[in-house]
Order: structure tokens, then sequence, then C-alpha cells
């Protein structure tokens, strides 16, 4: 099999890029020192998180160099995200430290007031209308399909001027902005989205760069319809893992977080079992889910750490899922079953060297937000989310949040963050707050999820998922209230949950907050409707989605 090289030299999921180019049809050869770079014959320079921290971890190891006489021989080079963002000059992020120079602009992060940052999601790479005629493929992108993108900084696209320099360029769109999707010119090829994480669309464009296929007559040409462009609506599944009484690993669901079955009014059943995760996962991403999110809700307690099982249901999900993968429970400083000193960030790199994109943060983030209010709002560096996101990158650390409806009869009636709610509370309150808790729901916090989301933003989470205990498992649709009093207190994206029973609640949560993705499970869990369905219901009422590309 013809070879590709990969260089490892930064933090953050490398093995879905090296699954994805095995998958394929070619060999992953690592390059672990300069030296290898004369070898390859195809480089590609994955890169997450900080552009000057890449660039000073590339500069400090010797590559800069090697990789600019590969690129000088004419040898084929593509760069992938902060990869991509590497060929440019410098970038706002950090305008000390000089990038490889071959486009001379600046990176500039997105403007914030209008949407939130980072663009997490999936988007355009249109070369339509640009460098060659609408019916040509540039390295196999088509207008009508959408990748995955995860960025807070993008070079902003200026009609003209790099085609000027000889640049091939694919745009897409984030709100008012039109940025550089992806460039080519003569053996570079680097695209600021994940070909590894774009489904079958950014696998072909994997394959199209590795076999040299630079233009390629379109298929068919697209309707104007399916090359709107613009962020997608996210819809994500999500599988609760436990172990069941029987030990084995199973997908459960709660109804407001009790996963036992009911036996007449009580609960204290069996654990609800709807599959095995692996399978599970594959069926939603056929089925075209944009994400998908495991959290291990036990923890799998009294097993050393570096046997966890979602260790290895990360590994197997991740050699035939193409999306994004999301990981959570138990990430916190830990001591293992023989004494050792665990830290988060030690278990996040676990997770992450097996396929998780993202890690999810519930029981640490909250004790860790209390701890920064209590000090007046000072930063230590220590936390688990500051640790992970300095060394992955914001956008690899999400708070999963699990908040209970607390009902006063006026906001003078607690210290806390009140809203009026349409739901009044048993005894007719008008108000309430939303209670932080930890430990899956079962120990409620002197503390709300204002207080929370403003702290972990500040700690440099990249994202909140949002689920509500009330609804959970209600299939009553998501709680409009909170998740607009959330969006409106941060500027990071939000991921709204719980209480999803049909199509028309992902509209509803699409059209009546400006969440940034809505996830399901039960509904999907009881194969009560497909994720497809539910795409195909937002599409029918002309919300932009993306649909599974075989
Ligand atoms: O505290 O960092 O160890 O993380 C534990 C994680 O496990 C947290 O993310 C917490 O939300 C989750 N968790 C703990 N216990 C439960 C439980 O159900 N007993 N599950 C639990 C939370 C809630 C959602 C669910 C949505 C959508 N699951 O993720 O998928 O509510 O459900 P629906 O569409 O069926 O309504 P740590």
């Amino acid at each position: 099999m013809p070879t590709v090289h990969l260089l490892d030299y930064v933090a953050g999921n490398i093995r879905s890029l090296a699954n994805a180019i095995e998958k394929i049809g070619y060999t992953v050869e690592w390059v672990t020192s300069p030296a290898d770079i004369s070898k390859a014959e195809r480089l590609i320079l994955p890169g997450v998180g900080h552009f000057g921290h890449c660039m000073t971890q590339l500069a400090s190891a010797g590559y800069v160099e090697p990789i600019q006489e590969h690129i000088k021989a004419g040898k084929p080079f593509m760069g992938i995200c902060v990869g991509m963002q590497a060929v440019f000059e410098s970038s706002e992020e950090d305008p000390r430290v000089p990038g490889l120079g071959l486009i001379l602009e600046q990176l500039k992060r997105f403007q914030d007031a209008d949407k939130s940052v980072p663009q997490i999601g999936w988007n355009s790479a249109n070369t339509s209308g640009k460098e060659k005629v609408a019916e040509q493929s540039l390295y196999g992108l088509r207008p009508n399909s959408k990748y995955y993108y995860v960025h807070s900084y993008a070079a902003p696209y200026r009609e003209g001027e790099l085609e000027k320099a000889g640049w091939a360029v694919a745009t897409a769109r984030y709100g008012e902005e039109e940025f550089v999707g992806a460039v080519a010119r003569d053996n570079v090829f680097a695209t600021q989205f994940h070909p590894e994480k774009s489904g079958a669309a950014g696998l072909r464009v994997l394959k199209a760069f590795l076999d040299g296929k630079k233009w390629e007559t379109l298929p068919e040409v697209p309707s104007a319809a399916s090359t709107k462009e613009g962020l997608t609506r996210r819809v994500i599944a999500c599988l609760d893992v436990r172990t069941n009484d029987q030990g084995d690993l199973v997908v459960t669901k709660g109804d407001q977080y009790d996963v036992r079955e009911k036996d007449g009014v009580s609960s204290g059943g069996a654990v609800r079992n709807l599959g095995k995760p692996v399978d599970m996962a594959r069926r939603y991403y056929e089925q075209g889910a944009d994400e998908v999110t495991f959290l291990n809700i036990t923890s799998f307690r009294n097993c050393p750490v570096a046997d966890t099982p979602m260790l290895e249901i990360l590994r197997r999900t991740s050699e035939t899922v193409f999306v994004p993968l999301t990981i959570g429970g138990g990430i916190r400083d830990t001591v293992d079953t023989d004494g050792t000193a665990i830290s988060a960030l030690d278990i996040a790199t676990m997770y992450f060297k097996s396929g998780a994109d993202k890690v999810s943060i519930g029981s640490d983030a909250v004790t860790a937000a209390e701890a920064y209010h209590a000090a007046g709002k000072k930063l230590t560096g220590k936390t688990a989310i500051e640790s992970i996101s300095s060394a992955y990158g914001n956008q690899a650390v999400v708070i999963s949040v699990d908040p209970r409806r607390v009902y006063v009869s006026s906001p003078s009636a607690t210290p806390h963050h009140t809203i009026k709610t349409s739901t009044a509370g048993p005894n007719g309150e008008e108000y309430c707050w939303y209670q932080c808790t930890i430990k899956g729901g079962r120990e409620g916090r002197d503390f709300d999820v204002r207080q929370l989301v403003t702290a972990v933003e500040a700690m440099g989470a990249g994202e909140i998922l949002l689920n509500c205990i009330d609804k959970d498992g209600t299939n009553s649709g998501f709680d409009l209230e909170l998740i607009n009093d959330v969006k409106n207190a941060i500027s990071i994206p939000v991921i709204a949950s719980s209480g999803a029973g049909n199509p028309g609640h992902f509209q509803e949560v699409f059209q009546k907050t400006s969440t940034d993705a809505a996830l399901g499970a039960g509904m999907f869990h009881r194969q009560e409707y497909t994720v497809k369905q539910v795409k195909d219901f937002l599409q029918g009422k002309g919300l932009l989605v993306r649909q599974f590309e075989e």
C-alpha cells in the first residue's frame, strides 16, 4: 500500500486521521523526528488548538526547515486545521510567532457579537464561481457537501487576492464573515476543516489529495438550494453508557436521570439496556448524526484507569465513525486502583489518543467553578478545564451541566439568578433558578447555572452541553427558557439537551432559541425516530442541515 507520512507533533486526536487514511487505502508512517521528513513522499501536517503553541513546538523540534524543503521539492503537502493556518504568515492568536509564510496574510479571530466563537460544526468549502468553472471539483470538494470545522481564527476571504497569487480557494460563510475553507497551489493543499471528521465527504477529499487528483469533473452540477452556505444545524446523538447488573457494558437511558426500570410505581428495577455502544454509534453515524457523545455515567468504579472500557469503545468507534466523538464521565484528578495519582489531563490524553475529539467534564467543573467564585474570580491554571484546554485547545473541552429547577415566589427569595417562567411551580411560583448538581444529579449545590457557565467560559471551556434534569427522558421538548438564559450569558457554543421527543422539538429549539446544536437520546434509542427523520423534517422547515453522504 502507498504510504503517507503524518507529523506526530501535536496534542489531540490523531488516531482518527490515521484511521481515515487507512480506510482509503494508504499506510501511515509516523514522522517522529525532522530527519523522517526527507523520506516522505506525501506529508500531512495536522494541528489543533493554539496557533502559537503549534508553531513554537514545530520550530523548537526542528521541523520547520524540513517541511519547507519538502514543499520546495514539489512533493505533496497537506495541512489540516491549525496545519492549514501554519501556511499563513501569522495569526492574530499569537502575532509574535511566524507561520510558514506561503501566504502573506494574517488569520483573524471571528467576531463574536453576532455568533458563537469558536465556530463548531458543519459548513461548506465551496469553489464554485472562483478559480474554475462550476463543473470542476478541487481535490474532491463538492459545493453541496458539508465539512466539519472547529476554530476561532480564520483567514478572511478577499475576493481575487489569493487567486492573484496562484491559489485555488474554497470558501465558507460564518454569520456575515466569508473565510477560507481550503486552499491549493501546486503541490500544497490545506483545509481549515477536518476531512477525517467530515464523513464520506471528507474521506473523498483526503483520497483525492493522496491520489493526486487535483481537478475532477463534478458528477452533477448541484442545485443552488443544495449549495447554500453557512453553518448547518447540528444534531447530536448521545449515548449514556454503564455496566448493568450482569456486568455488561450497555447504552442506557434514564427518566430524570433514573436509569432503572420502573416496577409499578417505584423505581429500582434492572438497568435499562438499549443496546451496544459501538453498534449504536455506527447506526447514528449512518443516519447522519453530526456528532456522537458518549457519557460514562458510572465512571466504572474499581477499574484501573488504563483499562477503562470507554477507551476500547472509542478505539473501535473511531475506526468506522468519521464524525466528532465526545467522551464524558470521570474526567477529574483521581487515584488509580494501585494508588498512583492520575491527573484529569492524563485521563483526557488517554481519551484523545483513543479517538475522542472532545472531553466533557461534569461534576469537577462545578467544584472548580465554585472555587473560582469563592476566590474572587481568580484563575489558578490548575483546574482540569484550564490544564486540558491549554494543552488541547478550548474546542476540546465541553462542560456537561446537569441543572434542576428550583421554584421561588420572587427573585428576592434567593441570591441566585432567577428567570420569570411560563411554567409555574407546584405552588404557583412564577420564578425559578437553575441549581447545579454533581454526581449525576444526586447532589444539589448552592450554585446556579449562570455562575457555572460564566466561570467555565473564563477558565477556557469551548462548549456547554446543557442538560436539564426536569426535562430528561420526558419527551416533552427542550427547556427553552434555560437555553435562552444560558445563551444570553456566554459566547461559546451551547448544545441543547434533554426532553427531545419528536422532530418538532428540534425545530422548536432551533427557532425559539439561538442554540448552536441540539442533542437527543431516548427518542433515537427507542427507535421512535431516526436522526435522518429529524434532519429531513428540519430541512422541510427551511433549516440548513447536513445530510449523510454514502
Ligand atoms: O460528573 O464528570 O463524572 O460526568 C458524568 C456525566 O454523566 C455527566 O455528563 C452527566 O450528565 C452524566 N450522567 C450522570 N448520571 C446520569 C444519569 O442519567 N443517571 N446522564 C447522566 C446524563 C443526560 C443527557 C441525556 C439527555 C437527553 N444524561 O446526556 O442524554 O438528557 O436525553 P433525552 O433526549 O432522552 O431526554 P462527571
